[in-house]
């Protein structure tokens, strides 16, 4: 895609109860007490506010890999993503990896974990989402369907048929709480998603324009509405929120 490198910011999602399904094929893998973390990679850190819940790819294959054996901490990642983690020095050993475990992503629906500062305080769910891709970032998303015209579309879809997708409607059916006023209102994927015309996360045309739209009048016109840094400019407010994050531990850069 292009050139030139992408910086992503990778939020810490705690694990805090597996899947059952998880469990089943974890065993005894993961070792007592360990801390494993989700880690969505996301180019919009002042948006973790707005995280309703954190997708993976149902058919991708991730690992559960060493991130920091002093702090005993773990991550969940394609192991490509793992791989570069390992040249960029964010786990010990320049290019090596230790992998504890692997799943597919369906493996791990359900699963709930913490999201730092966003509203949902007991933890969102990870849900599947059939359009993400397997060679980008983590291959994590933290879903924002207020800023995300991607994470509204499977947000919709995911409510309409939860028993398709072998979820519980309450894992999705979460209130969207407007972060960021834009010329076009403060809720832009929905605004946008119903402008366009778009009837599901397979609309590929039109959702890439509304994710361009929505990216432009949301970072270059937007001012927070919601959070510790209501009222600044977004692009602000991104720099904030990503100190934040970083200083407390909650964030991680990811370059690739
Ligand atoms: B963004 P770029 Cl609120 N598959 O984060 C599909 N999408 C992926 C992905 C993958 N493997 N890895 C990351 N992404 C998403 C927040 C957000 C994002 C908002 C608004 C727009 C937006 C919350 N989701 O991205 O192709 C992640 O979603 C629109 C550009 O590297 C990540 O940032 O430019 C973004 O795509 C990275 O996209």
């Amino acid at each position: 895609e292009g050139i030139g490198v992408q910086e992503y910011t990778c939020v810490k999602l705690q694990t805090l109860e597996w899947s059952d399904r998880a469990k089943e094929v974890l065993g005894d893998k993961i070792p007592k007490d360990a801390n494993v973390y989700f880690i969505p990679a996301t180019l919009r850190p002042e948006t973790v506010y707005g995280m309703t819940c954190c997708f993976v790819g149902p058919k991708v294959n991730y690992g559960v890999f060493l991130l920091s054996p002093e702090k005993n901490e773990y991550v969940v990642a394609t192991p490509r993503a793992a791989r570069n983690m390992a040249y960029q020095n964010l786990s010990p050993g320049w290019g090596l990896i230790t992998q504890i475990a692997e799943l597919v992503g369906s493996d791990l629906v359900g699963t709930l974990v913490n999201a730092p500062l966003s509203a949902y305080k007991d933890g969102i769910r990870i849900l599947p989402m059939e359009s993400l891709k397997d060679n980008k970032g983590t291959a994590v998303v933290a879903c924002v369907p207020s800023d995300s015209p991607d994470d509204y579309a499977t947000t919709l879809e995911l409510q309409k048929k939860p028993e398709f997708y072998g979820i519980k409607k309450e894992w999705v059916d979460k209130e969207i709480v407007p972060l960021i006023e834009t010329p076009k209102g403060n809720l832009i994927a929905k605004t946008l998603y119903e402008e366009l015309g778009i009837n599901s996360p397979k609309d590929a045309k039109p959702l890439a324009e509304a994710k361009e739209v929505a990216y432009k009048l949301g970072f270059y016109q937007g001012t927070m509405i919601f959070g510790d840094y209501a009222g600044k400019s977004v692009q602000d407010a991104r720099t904030l929120v990503g100190k934040q994050l970083s200083d407390e531990d909650l964030a991680f850069k990811y370059a690739e």
